[in-house]
This record gives structure tokens, C-alpha cells and sequence, in this order.
């Protein structure tokens, strides 16, 4: 069969199962949206590229399947930069297509030229440039294939306007990708598992860590058998914060920077940590070389690339983590972790772990308060939260029931992620309750995306934690700067009320807690998306604090006085 190059495009989109695509048009990828015309794949009109990226990787996030984008050359492909290093570092599959100059052009620095390929070298996982309309469909199948395999990320496409206008014979069939690359997770060898069972029984003070790893390999029903088997607490990541029930009585919590002080002390006490895929962090380490003094450690990770690369293990077993996990479970018999436990308990209470986080009370409502009638209200919500305090007290305040509930950019803190990232997580999931939580900075990155979401006919609901502040800088500013506030006021924020109606949305403006009860209560209740800003304490700060670089235990818990 002949089809053009753009047409084998849409043909190989609708047979790798893609429903959605995010997008935006310009001239080298005319060729793509006009045979899009007679394409069953959805097409978001995004107002932005970034916008359309982050949607992509919202998509993903929230249903585990590959996200697509969409754009131009030149302008249109650099601004999917900063999406997709926030998929990169957060390990979220996507396939970008861009369109590029003709090949003829190429090299000549013709109008929107970019050398996109290039610039994207280490911000994707792969990148092709195709200029023979007979490589779009390996390459568009190998993308797929890459973008999903082992450790999942971003893959780019770059097809020139002359190989998606040429005419070409179409193989699906003899477009395969390699063998290699169609993924089969490989059980790790008997010794080494036989190793890790030996350090596990050997064990009195052991930790799981567990990292995104857990919800990108399915591992959810086997990191609790395991855990519940051995009688192992459990401490979580940012992104492994909705890998575990919340409520399990193994469930410790959040670690790292501002995570729960008894978490990051058991770390520090615990004789042996298993990490499941998670990559220790700077955040989550602080000092890596006070980090666990007294623990062995095994590390259980598909990237081999991560092992032994911030800290030192004692034992690594490569591969994916759901195989690793079930191969060792009927393989460990339970450890005596009950005076752990008991001590851990203690830990927790020393720490008031019922009522934690609270902060200092302040003018304007407590940011923590209004998260805690968040989490009364809408318990099942799919939380999408922005870069900033706001980000860290949802992770402190929240209980994510689910896997793929608290979708949030770890790796690269982006700003301007939660709203766009939202808008994909409703379209990959029309059923679920979606929020956005972010803050004043934030929301002003992305915020043209308001107007995707109405034309989508979209229903999620956005808070607004207003503090008139770029508060983690702030609050930075405050503990490491003597208190010098630069450039981090935002004294300057929009009607947000007035924004929100601008682009479809309904807007409340909340200054008490009586008023943030209802307002929760209406914008869940009513049938339109609706922007909630929330005034809230200016001078609020996040703890506990790990200055970067320290120990865990110098954690602060206190404003400087
Ligand atoms: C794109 C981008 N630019 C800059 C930063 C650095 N940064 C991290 S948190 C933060 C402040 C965020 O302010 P806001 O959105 O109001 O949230 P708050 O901390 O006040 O809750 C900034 C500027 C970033 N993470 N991302
Ligand atoms: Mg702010």
C-alpha cells in the first residue's frame, strides 16, 4: 500500500494503540496535520508546546501509557524542551514528533531551523532525524518500543516536510523493531537472590525505600506481599509516595528534604535498606556520606546505570522490579522486626506523627489547613501539584490511596507542570476526580492552558495556595540568606477570579477556613472547572528542612530566630 509519509505516521500512531495526540501546527509539520483530517486519533489544540508536552506526560502518568506529542521545527520544537527533561528525569514514556526543514534545507539555517536532534541529546532517551519517508515507520515503532523499555523516558522524531509529503510503500510488518528492543524482563539469577535473602534474615532493623519504580513496573501487590511477608517498614520518595497504602500500619512515610522527621531518623538507624526503585537522590540523601551510616543496602533497579552511582550497595539486582519482587518473596521467611517497630512507633510519637505537619499559626489561613480539608473532602482525587512549598506540604499532608494519584515533577522540580499535566491525567482518566495544586508563581507559568481545558470540555478543579511569595525560594532566602528577600516577592499576582473567567473557568476567592470548606465543597459539586485562590500565611516555611549537602540528622525544625 502507498501512503505518504504523513500518513504512515497516523497509521502507525492508531496501531500502536495511541487514542490522544497533544499538539501544535506550523509550517514543516503541515503536511502531518492535513492527513490528520481522515485520522480516528484525538488531537488536543494545545496554546502552548510546553503545554502540550506536559500534557503528554500527565497522560502517561496517570495511565501508564505512552504519551504523544506533537509540534512544529524550530520555535515549536524547543519549546517541548523543558517537557521533555521533566519526562527524562522522571522516567515518563512519550513519543515527540517534530516536524523539520526539508532535507534539501537542512544544515542551511532555513526559516525555523533547528537542530532539534541535537538539543535534545540528553534530555531524551533517543533521538532520530528522518528524511526518507521509508524510515518513518521503523522509526516511529522502534520510538514506541525505546520509550517503554526498561527504563521508560522520552523519545524524539524529527521527520523533515519532504518525507512526510513523499508517497512510499507502507510495511508495518517490516517495520518491527529489533528484538532486542521488544522487552522481556529477565529474572535475576538464583546467587544473587539467595545473597539478598541472606542479608534480609540477617536482618533486625531493615527499611524498604520505595521509588516511582514501583508504580512504572506494576509492582504495587508485590512490594506489599513482600514488606507484609518479612514484617519491613516502608518509606517512600516523592514519587513512590502513592506506591504503598498510606494507611498500612508498615507505611512510615515520606523521606528526604522536608520528609517526615521519624522516616529519615529510621534511615539513619536501620541496618539494612532495600531500595526498590528508587536512585537516591540529593534530595532524599542529603550528605551522601553520612547517609544509613549503619546500614548494608541492596538495590533493586533496572537502570544499571543508577547502581553505585550517589551511593555504594552492598547488593544490586538489575531488573524489573515486579520480576525481582516476585521471584524473592516466597524465597524470605518473616524477621523478628518487632522491637523495630515498637521503636519506631516511639519515634512517631516523639514527633506527634497524628498531627503532623502542623505550622506555626500566621495571618492568612494555614496552607497546611486548607490541604487537610483537600484531603477530607476529596480522599480518591488524582492530585497534580506544581514546584514549591505548596508541592512539599501536599506530599506531607496527603494520603495517595492509589497508584497514580499524586502526579507531580520530581526529577526536575518544573514549574508550570500541574495544570497542563492535569488536563492529560482527565483525558487518560474521564472518570477520576482531578486537582491541581499549586501555588501564585506556578500558576502563571502554563496558565494559557486554561483556555485548552474549556475547549476540551474538561472538568478538574485548581487550588491556588496564594502566599504573594515564590515561597521556596523565600523560604531558602530565609534559612541560608539572612532573610534577604530577592526578587522572590510576588506583590504583584492577577485577579485570579478574573483570569479563571477570562478563559471559561469559574473563580473563588478564599481569605477563611469556613470559606475554603465551601468552596471545596462547591467546585467539587459543580459541573465547571473552578480556580480556588486561597490566601494563605506569607511567612509559612516547610519542615522539616535538610539543608542541602547536610546530614538528615541536622534536619531543621524551626524558623531562624
Ligand atoms: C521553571 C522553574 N523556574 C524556577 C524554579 C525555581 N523555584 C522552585 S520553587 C519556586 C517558587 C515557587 O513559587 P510558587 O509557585 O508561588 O509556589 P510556593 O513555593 O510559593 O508554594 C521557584 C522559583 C523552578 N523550580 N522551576
Ligand atoms: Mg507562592
Amino acid at each position: 500500500m502507498e501512503l505518504t509519509g504523513a500518513q504512515i505516521i497516523w497509521e502507525c500512531l492508531q496501531r500502536e494503540g495511541v487514542d490522544v495526540v497533544f499538539g501544535y501546527p506550523g509550517g514543516t509539520i503541515l503536511p502531518t496535520y492535513d492527513a490528520m483530517v481522515h485520522s480516528s486519533v484525538r488531537h488536543v489544540l494545545c496554546r502552548h508546546e510546553q503545554g502540550a508536552t506536559h500534557m503528554a506526560d500527565g497522560y502517561s502518568r496517570a495511565s501508564g501509557r505512552t504519551g504523544v506529542v506533537i509540534a512544529t521545527s524550530g520555535p515549536g520544537a524547543t519549546n517541548l524542551v523543558t517537557g521533555l527533561a521533566t519526562a527524562m528525569m522522571d522516567s515518563v514514556p512519550l513519543v515527540a514528533i517534530t516536524g523539520q526543514v526539508s532535507s534539501t534545507l537542512l544544515g542551511s539555517d532555513a526559516f525555523q531551523e533547528v537542530d532539534v536532534t541535537g538539543v535534545t541529546i540528553p534530555i531524551t532517551k533517543h533521538s532520530y532525524l528522518i528524511k526518507d519517508p521509508k524510515d518513518i515507520a521503523p522509526a516511529i515503532r522502534e520510538a514506541f518500543a525505546l520509550a517503554r523499555a526498561g527504563r521508560p523516558g522520552p523519545v524524539l522524531v524529527d521527520i523533515t516536510k519532504d518525507a512526510q509529503a513523499k508517497k512510499v510503500e507502507f510495511d508495518w510488518e517490516g517495520s518491527a523493531p529489533r528484538r532486542h528492543l521488544r522487552h522481556v524482563p529477565a529474572p535475576v539469577p538464583e546467587t544473587q537472590l539467595a545473597k539478598a535473602v541472606a542479608m534480609i534474615q540477617a536482618s533486625r532493623r531493615p527499611l524498604i525505600l520505595a521509588g516511582h519504580g514501583i508504580t512504572l513496573s506494576g509492582a504495587h501487590r508485590s512490594i506489599l506481599e513482600f514488606a507484609e511477608k518479612a514484617g519491613i517498614p516502608v518509606a517512600a520518595t516523592l514519587l513512590g509516595l502513592d506506591a504503598f497504602p498510606p494507611s498500612h500500619p508498615l507505611f512510615l512515610g515520606f523521606m528526604g528534604m522536608h520528609g517526615s522527621p521519624w522516616t529519615n531518623l529510621a534511615i539513619q538507624e536501620a541496618d539494612l535498606l532495600i531500595a526498590l526503585g528508587m536512585r537516591f537522590d540529593d534530595r532524599v540523601t542529603g550528605d551522601p556520606t553520612t547517609f544509613a551510616p549503619h546500614a548494608r543496602k541492596i538495590h533493586v533497579e533496572i537502570d544499571p546505570t543508577e547502581v553505585n552511582k550517589n551511593i555504594a550497595v552492598d547488593l544490586a539486582l538489575l531488573g524489573d522490579l515486579k520480576v525481582v519482587l516476585d521471584q524473592l518473596t516466597p524465597k524470605v521467611e518473616p524477621i523478628e522486626t518487632g522491637p523495630w517497630l515498637e521503636s519506631l512507633d516511639g519515634l512517631k510519637n516523639l514527633f506527634d506523627a497524628p498531627d503532623w505537619p502542623r505550622v506555626r499559626p500566621g495571618v492568612g489561613i494555614s496552607p497546611v489547613d486548607v490541604l487537610k480539608e483537600l484531603q477530607i473532602q476529596a480522599p480518591g482525587a488524582v492530585m497534580v501539584t506544581d514546584v514549591g512549598q505548596h508541592q512539599m506540604w501536599e506530599a506531607q499532608v496527603m494520603r495517595h490511596q492509589r497508584p497514580r494519584t499524586l502526579l507531580t515533577s520530581g526529577g526536575l522540580g518544573t514549574m508550570g507542570f500541574a495544570l497542563p499535566a492535569a488536563i492529560g491525567a482527565k483525558i487518560a482518566c474521564p472518570d477520576a476526580e482531578v486537582w491541581v495544586v499549586a501555588g501564585d508563581g506556578g500558576i502563571q507559568m502554563n496558565s494559557q492552558e486554561f483556555m485548552t481545558l474549556t475547549q476540551e470540555g474538561l472538568k478538574i478543579n485548581i487550588a491556588v495556595l496564594n502566599n504573594f511569595n515564590l515561597g521556596m525560594v523565600r523560604q531558602w532566602q530565609t534559612h541560608f540568606y539572612e532573610d534577604r528577600r530577592s526578587g522572590s516577592t510576588l506583590s504583584f499576582s492577577p485577579d485570579f477570579q478574573l483570569l479563571a473567567q477570562a478563559y471559561g473557568l469559574k473563580g473563588v476567592l478564599v481569605k477563611t477556613m469556613e470559606e475554603a470548606e465551601a468552596a471545596i465543597r462547591e467546585a467539587r459539586a459543580g459541573d465547571t472547572s473552578t480556580l480556588i485562590e486561597f490566601h494563605v500565611d506569607q511567612e509559612a516555611s516547610v519542615y522539616p528542612l535538610i539543608p542541602p549537602g547536610a546530614r538528615i540528622q541536622d534536619m531543621i525544625h524551626e524558623p531562624p530566630s
